[in-house]
């Protein structure tokens, strides 16, 4: 905002990834964006209108360009804001960011751009980290959850527990101011509900945070089962190409092979392991190792067993409840009854093993719009969560107004943390640092 933007750095960075392209922006936020573009382009132009320009610097030309003037606040950091639009080449970015420098700018620091953002109330924290997380998405669900946290779903979550939470608190604190005159504001059978309501809405988003962070990360699946059950050859069909080494030979696949596809709307990594069994080849040992390893911390195992061959006591599929068994090979011998087969040779049961997927993904990981996606944001929700549980216990036991006021502050400050309504400077430090620069 205008307010105490004249002692505001001038910082520029590019907006755009260095390379080669049509266009590049780069962006100057600050109090010299201005002059720096008046000094560079000989313009100055009106808010918001795009104009024309000519870079000089040291009587060369450094690009012709669109230049956006954007006044505090109405721009993305809230400050006087320039955007240059170059020719895509990274040559042009450097020369013309070298001569911003030269002008007055500093280079920005990684998320400085939305760091400023925030200061200035045009975003929240949960709105920032969403940017990222957009900006990362690699499929339209992960996009959608993103953009929905950036237009406040989440935050909106946050801040109507907040409010139902300063709804008690001004309450009991105008109850300790009038004490004297012996008025009730809120009666502790009513504080105790709304304290209730409260821990059963933090719970609730709490809740969200399984889903959300699979939905942001992405998850990973293994395939598992005796070697020569088939699974490169299902790992190779789902990718679509050669990935991993088909051969007759029990024990080929010996480390861990990793691809990503895109399963009921998420990226799923899929990783194709050394078959289970002990061979005493200390290579293929690594492998199964691994391979135990890695279905231990898998979202979804398959667990693939050869039709000819059946379930053997050498199966180790118990180990592995979750897990879906596919029977493979059912050109050669068919599943037993009511089981999931598939051949890959005769191109069999694949659709219906990707619709179980796709329907698994679906109903168990993908996140509703508004869910947490975080570590600092599932942290801020359990701080509050234990606030409220004090609170609920200090109104049980009938204790005075000041110490239930204590946790119920607790409790509205951690929200308040959540969306960057109160700030600590930690808080935002570790989050802008993930940005790149630019951002
Ligand atoms: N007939 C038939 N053979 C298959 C099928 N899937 C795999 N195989 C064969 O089974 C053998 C072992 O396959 P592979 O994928 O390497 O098994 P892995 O050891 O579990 O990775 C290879 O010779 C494959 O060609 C299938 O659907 N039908
Ligand atoms: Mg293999």
């Amino acid at each position: 905002m205008a307010t105490g933007q004249s002692e505001l750095d001038t910082i520029v960075a590019p907006a755009t990834p260095l390379g080669r392209g049509a266009l590049a922006i780069v962006r100057i936020d600050g109090p010299r964006s201005a002059p720096i573009l008046e000094t560079l382009g000989g313009i100055a132009p009106d808010a918001r209108i795009a104009t024309f320009a000519r870079l000089m610097h040291n009587g060369f030309v450094l690009d012709e360009c669109i230049a956006v003037r954007y006044a505090s606040p109405h721009s993305f950091t809230g400050n006087d804001l320039v955007e240059l639009t170059l020719h895509g080449s990274p040559l042009l970015v450097e020369r013309v960011i070298a001569a911003v420098v030269e002008l007055g700018a500093r280079l920005a620091e990684p998320g400085e751009f939305t760091e400023r953002a925030v200061l200035n109330g045009k975003l929240d924290l949960v709105q920032a980290e969403s940017i990222a997380d957009l900006i990362h998405s690699r499929t339209a669900l992960q996009a959608k959850l993103s953009l929905g946290n950036l237009q406040g779903e989440l935050s909106r979550r946050a801040m109507a527990i907040r409010e139902s939470l300063l709804h008690v608190i001004s309450r009991l604190e105008a109850a300790l101011d009038f004490s004297e005159e012996g008025y009730e504001f809120i009666t502790p059978a009513d504080a105790r509900l709304q304290v209730e309501g409260a821990i059963a809405d933090t719970d609730a988003l709490v809740q969200t945070y399984r889903r959300g962070k699979a939905t942001i990360s992405g998850l990973t699946a293994v395939i598992l089962g005796r070697p020569n059950a088939g699974k490169s050859t299902l790992l190779n069909r789902l990718v679509g190409s050669d990935r991993a080494i088909v051969t007759p030979i029990p024990g080929t696949t010996r480390d861990i092979v990793r691809e990503t596809i895109e399963i009921g709307g998420l990226p799923v990594t899929i990783a194709d392991t050394a078959g289970l069994r002990s061979s005493g080849d200390i290579v293929e040992e690594i492998g199964v190792a691994r391979a135990r390893e890695a279905a231990g911390n898998a979202d979804i195992i398959l667990y693939l067993v050869d039709a000819t061959v059946g379930l053997t006591d050498d199966d180790e599929h118990a180990a592995f409840p979750d897990a879906i068994i596919i029977y493979t090979k059912t050109d050669l011998a068919p599943a037993p009854s009511g089981e999931l087969g598939i051949s890959v040779a005769a191109e069999r049961g694949i659709d219906e093993l990707l619709s179980r997927l796709d329907a698994l993904v679906r109903d168990e990981f993908a996140a509703p719009e508004g869910s947490l996606v975080n570590e600092r944001q599932r942290q801020a929700v359990l701080g509050c969560r234990e606030a409220l549980t004090t609170a609920l216990g200090a109104l049980d036991a009938g204790f005075e107004e000041q110490i239930v006021l204590v946790d119920l502050h607790r409790a509205s400050t951690a929200l308040g943390l959540l969306t960057g309504a109160i700030t600590r400077d930690e808080v935002f430090s570790e989050i802008f640092s993930k940005f790149c620069i630019g951002k």
